[in-house]
């Protein structure tokens, strides 16, 4: 058998000043509903999610909660991992910027960039925004020298740093994103970054003196410094990766050849406000040190209330685990992934989510209860053998469109795909009224091989819809498996081959039950 093809996907590393949101959980979502769907399609997958934990602003959110820098994103790395666990994402590792191998990795990188002189000692005098974490010439700044992206004071800064010599990259970078039409996803964040290079690229400042905030890994050629906190946190997805081993006999601790590691990633999954460091810095530094290139990035939109974007200084962000705790971890991961097309920003309103966990509830949650409800009344609980083929080009029409769409990251699409097959399977139902072969059974043996016909017709498409929504709804599709008499949710090419004649179903309590409809 042949290998597997590798997909090595990865989200941002979140900031560990403060708690998870709804946007956050957005990216981590999406994320995981394509993992799943990769996974379903025989991919071996390796996702990557964590804690970006250290820079200014973590160092100011401690000295103001009167904690230590360690001691808050502790603490957050296990507010951010339970948020995960609680909206049941499958991820495979959890990075923190404070463990022990990425120290290492970012050392030895930053060892390598010096040691081929990519790497120089200057005077950066410009402005920095500590929010953002970023830096800005006096062009870029808003009214009285406010943040261009977030509309905060910035400070005026005049020191000694290490800077890359990132320009030195700019013309190789423009050529690689015009060669690679998918290399940055969707095309107008394309646009906006080779818009972004159309302008001259300055060098990068990649340093902190340790005397203004001693917070950071330490330069290895420099003691009285760190590193800048987005240097840092880029190199995660390296680190996690396993391609370096710093232990390693020099020459040989994974730069030159990353055979074997999870090293170049697949895609980065990330928002649309950090599509320049990942965009631009990101590959720069992979290229001055001689490292391939991720093979894609995802730059998803904005969740936004009314016309501002949700963020936590703003004060509108909507706790996802507040959400959950109203109704259940599946209805939130469907809306967030059903209502905003991928790519695009979305508005967040509770009259949209309870018309979207309505659209859970009366389409697939009520195919659901009357397909085993059915089966029970009608069939003692036992699946029919019959054919129940009933249904199958509508499920070979879904199966092509909703593969289509995961191909091409409209991970709205592709759940729009799932819940129209289920709105037909509905409508097969009303047009075979099997209630009244029911009716008829006893006396013409006919209508009782029609009704097992439906029966397992209904049967097979509910196998193939718990593998289309397990993806968006795992915990409700294991539910749902095992009302089927299935040990776990089938994958679809399983459940499309499947013979479920025999089996015993039950049809248990609702799977979305009308409960606090009111989000109020
Ligand atoms: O930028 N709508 O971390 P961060 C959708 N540590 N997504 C949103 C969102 C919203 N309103 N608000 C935030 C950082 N996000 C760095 C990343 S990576 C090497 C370092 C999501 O905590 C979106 O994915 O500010 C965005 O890119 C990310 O959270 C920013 O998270």
């Amino acid at each position: 058998m042949s290998r597997p093809q590798r997909y090595y996907l990865t989200t941002p590393i979140y900031y560990a000043s403060g708690d998870p949101h709804i946007g956050h959980a957005y990216t981590t979502i999406l994320t995981d509903v394509l993992a799943r769907f990769w996974r379903q399609q025989g991919r071996e997958v390796f996702f990557l999610t964590g804690t970006d934990e250290h820079g200014q602003k973590m160092f100011e959110e401690a000295s103001r909660r009167g904690l230590t820098p360690r001691e808050l994103c502790d603490q957050m790395a296990v507010s951010f991992r339970a948020a995960w666990q609680e909206l049941d994402i499958s991820f495979d590792r959890f990075i923190r910027t404070t463990d022990a191998d990425h120290v290492s990795v970012v050392t030895a990188f930053l060892q390598r960039l010096w040691d081929r002189g990519e790497i120089y000692e200057g005077a950066y005098r410009g402005w920095y925004c500590v929010y953002e974490e970023r830096y800005w010439t006096e062009k870029d700044l808003g009214l009285d020298r406010t943040c261009p992206d977030c509309g905060r004071p910035t400070h005026k800064i005049d020191e000694k740093n290490y800077f890359f010599r990132m320009s030195a990259y700019q013309d190789r970078l423009i050529r690689h994103i015009k060669e690679n039409p998918r290399w940055i996803w969707p095309e107008m964040r394309r646009n906006e970054v080779l818009g972004f290079l159309a302008q001259p690229l300055a060098d990068l400042s990649i340093s902190r003196p340790k005397s203004r905030l001693p917070w950071g890994i330490t330069l290895p050629f420099d003691g009285d410094h760190v590193a800048y906190v987005w240097f840092d946190a880029l190199i995660n997805y390296l680190t996690a990766s396993g391609a370096i081993d710093v232990d390693g006999p020099p020459g040989e601790e994974g730069f030159e050849d990353t055979t074997g590691s999870w090293w170049p990633a697949h895609l980065h999954i990330i928002g649309k406000d950090i599509l320049t460091p990942h965009a631009v810095y990101w590959p720069a530094l992979l290229m001055a040190a001689g490292l391939p290139l991720p093979a894609g990035i995802l730059s998803h939109g904005w969740w936004v209330l009314g016309d501002r974007k949700m963020s936590k200084s703003l004060g509108n962000v909507v706790d996802p685990l507040e959400l959950r705790g109203r109704f259940g971890t599946d209805p939130v991961r469907w809306y967030l992934l059903r209502e905003m097309p991928t790519g695009q920003d979305a508005s967040f309103t509770a009259d949209r989510f309870v018309i979207r966990y309505e659209e859970l509830a009366n389409v697939l949650g009520n195919l659901a209860s009357r397909t085993l409800g059915m089966t029970e009344k009608y069939r003692d609980g036992r699946v029919p053998d019959s054919a129940g083929g009933g249904l199958d080009p509508q499920i070979a029409e879904t199966l092509a469109r909703v593969s289509g769409a995961v191909a091409d990251f409209r991970l709205h699409e592709a759940l729009a795909g799932a819940m129209e097959l289920a709105r037909r399977a509905n409508g097969y139902v009303e047009e075979r009224e099997p209630w009244t072969h029911a009716k008829e059974e006893a006396s013409d043996p006919a209508q009782a091989a029609k009704l097992d016909e439906t029966l397992a017709t209904l049967v097979r498409t509910l196998a193939v819809l718990a593998a289309l929504f397990e993806p968006a709804c795992p915990g409700k599709m294991r539910e749902l498996a095992t009302r089927m008499g299935l040990d776990r949710v089938p994958t679809l090419r399983e459940a499309s081959a499947m013979r479920l004649g025999g089996r015993r179903v039950k049809k248990g309590e609702p799977l979305f039950p009308r409960v606090g409809l009111s989000t109020g």
